[in-house]
């Protein structure tokens, strides 16, 4: 059976690319996804871990409910970005890349997020890489009027 062979390097080969094709996508820089495993059902919304970090996340979606759910996803950086219909049982996969701020998550069906689908999730600050991170904005520094009205004489 030599004649295989090279049939299945060249099929490793093609793996190996399309892996790395797919790494590169994902990971951007160095930066790995994590997870975050989203729980729906009639009518709730649970996220595990809670918090987010910023950086590329994977939302994986779980409708453990007896209707089917969907998720959507808005906040920082993030216009909408929703999962197509997610039916009983099955899941779905979100990915996203995280800012620091509140996201807000919820079942874009019908009615759904209005009966309590809906949720947030805080994405706390950069640790790593200060770029402008944390403060700024909101120093409104009052007009120093050390002096008083002194200098109107
Ligand atoms: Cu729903």
């Amino acid at each position: 059976m030599k004649l295989t062979r090279p049939l299945i390097v060249a099929a490793a080969l093609a793996a190996a690319l399309a892996g790395a094709a797919f790494a590169g996508v994902v990971a951007h820089r160095s930066a790995t996804a994590k997870t975050i495993n989203v729980t729906e059902k009639e009518f709730h919304i649970s996220l595990s871990p809670k918090k987010g970090a910023v950086g590329p996340v994977k939302f994986v979606i779980k409708n453990t409910g007896k209707l089917t759910h969907a998720l959507a996803i808005s906040g920082p950086g993030v216009k909408l970005k929703k999962t197509a219909l997610i039916k009983p049982g099955k899941s779905a996969t979100l990915a996203v890349t995280l800012k620091s701020g509140t996201y807000t998550l919820w079942c874009p069906v019908p009615g759904h997020a209005a009966q309590g689908m809906k949720t947030s999730l805080t994405v706390p600050g950069a640790t790593t890489g200060g770029s402008g991170g944390s403060g700024g904005g909101t120093t409104s520094t009052p007009a120093t009027t050390t002096g008083g009205g002194a200098a109107w004489a």
